[in-house]
């Protein structure tokens, strides 16, 4: 595995390269263009001036979180054949670059939803949480709103409040495409970019919904074992490939972690890393990385991921805040650190425990 950190870029991370290649263990990074809206083409200098800028700091980019895909792709309206040879086109770009890991999501209206962006821990920390009970009663077009205040300045990825404002009309987009149709449409997506994919060996690695639960009546499809291993089976080529995100998967319960590991083996190309503290089934926090602090055992998904000879890129996902640190919630750089340290020595104990036999 890789170790790395996601990195928003200069304009609007508060983390910089250099505080990140100082994390012990820490080679790469994963970023975006994170002015680029979906449907907008990526051209190879400006790819190539977000490389040269991680590369002048001694990290390499080992992915691209997210190349987004447009609402035409996902509604599979006229549009999406155009923004499909865009979205080629930005494959292409990064493939001459010489980037082959792209995650993206297929979540209509919301990216991930959390009802609280900084509730208070009992260590003074604050972490993203999140309640059935605060969705029940809000009105999705607040939903923006009801969060904006605790987002530190900083623009959060899948909330941006251009999108946000236009949120009564891409609920209008969406009222016709069930999950099934959002399947197919996923599935029409993969096949068209598959031969770029491989012609440039870009291994596409699809971030689960989160929760992973149908929230505000939206359709949800990357919520469990049974979906995952239908989707690598529809269009069943190495370059469809998973996030394997513990926190996103780990919303439900029934979820067993590891063994969705093994289940997938081979086709997890990036692993988000993260803990959750369980309240009830429906009131979530995100914990410390650290397995008595919430609800995983994360030596277990280590050790499949290890198990299953997991060689990717993978990163500490939310952190807390902590010590002070004002930064996009859940993307500081004290606790996201001390998750990678936590990860490495994981990982460093079960490769020992295997090659040296006990
Ligand atoms: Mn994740």
């Amino acid at each position: 595995m890789k170790m790395t950190l996601r990195w928003y870029g200069s304009a609007y991370d508060t983390v910089t390269l250099e505080q990140i290649r100082q994390i012990p263990g820490v080679t790469g990074v994963i970023t975006t263009l994170y002015s680029k809206q979906p449907g907008d083409l990526w051209t190879r200098e400006e790819i190539r001036a977000l490389k040269d800028e991680v590369e002048a700091s001694g990290l390499k980019i080992e992915g691209i979180e997210s190349v987004n895909v447009s609402d035409a792709i996902k509604t599979g309206s006229p549009d999406r054949d155009k923004d499909i040879e865009t979205y080629i086109k930005c494959l292409e770009n990064l493939g001459e670059e010489d980037i082959h890991l792209v995650c993206y999501n297929f979540m209509p209206v919301f990216d991930w939803t959390r009802t609280e962006l900084a509730r208070k821990r009992p260590d003074g920390s604050t972490v993203l949480a999140y309640t059935q009970e605060a969705v029940d009663n809000l009105d999705p077009e607040k939903m923006f709103d009801s969060i904006a205040g605790d987002m530190n300045g900083t623009v959060m990825p899948g909330w941006e409040p251009e999108r946000m404002a236009k949120v009564k009309e891409l609920f209008e987009l969406y009222k016709d495409i069930d999950n099934e149709k959002l399947f197919e449409n996923l599935v029409y997506f993969l096949k068209a970019i598959m031969p770029v994919c491989n012609k440039y060996d870009i291994k596409m690695a699809i971030h689960p919904d989160d929760p992973a639960w149908s929230v505000f009546g939206l359709p949800r499809i990357i919520i469990n074992k049974e979906n995952i291993l239908r989707l690598t089976h529809a269009v069943d080529d190495v370059h469809n490939g998973v996030t394997f995100c513990s926190g996103s998967y780990g919303t439900n319960l029934n979820n067993d972690l590891p063994d969705m590991i093994r289940s997938l083996k081979g086709r997890i190309h990036f692993a988000h890393v993260r803990n959750l503290k369980f309240n009830t089934p429906l009131d979530f926090e995100e914990a410390a990385h650290l397995s008595s602090d919430g609800t995983f055992d994360m030596y277990e998904i280590i050790r499949a991921l290890y198990e299953t000879g997991f060689d990717g890129p993978i990163r500490p996902d939310h952190g807390r805040m902590i010590w002070g640190e004002v930064a996009m919630p859940g993307y500081g750089l004290y606790d996201r650190a001390l998750g990678a340290a936590y990860i490495n020595g994981l990982w460093e104990a079960v490769e020992k425990a295997e090659t040296r036999g006990f």
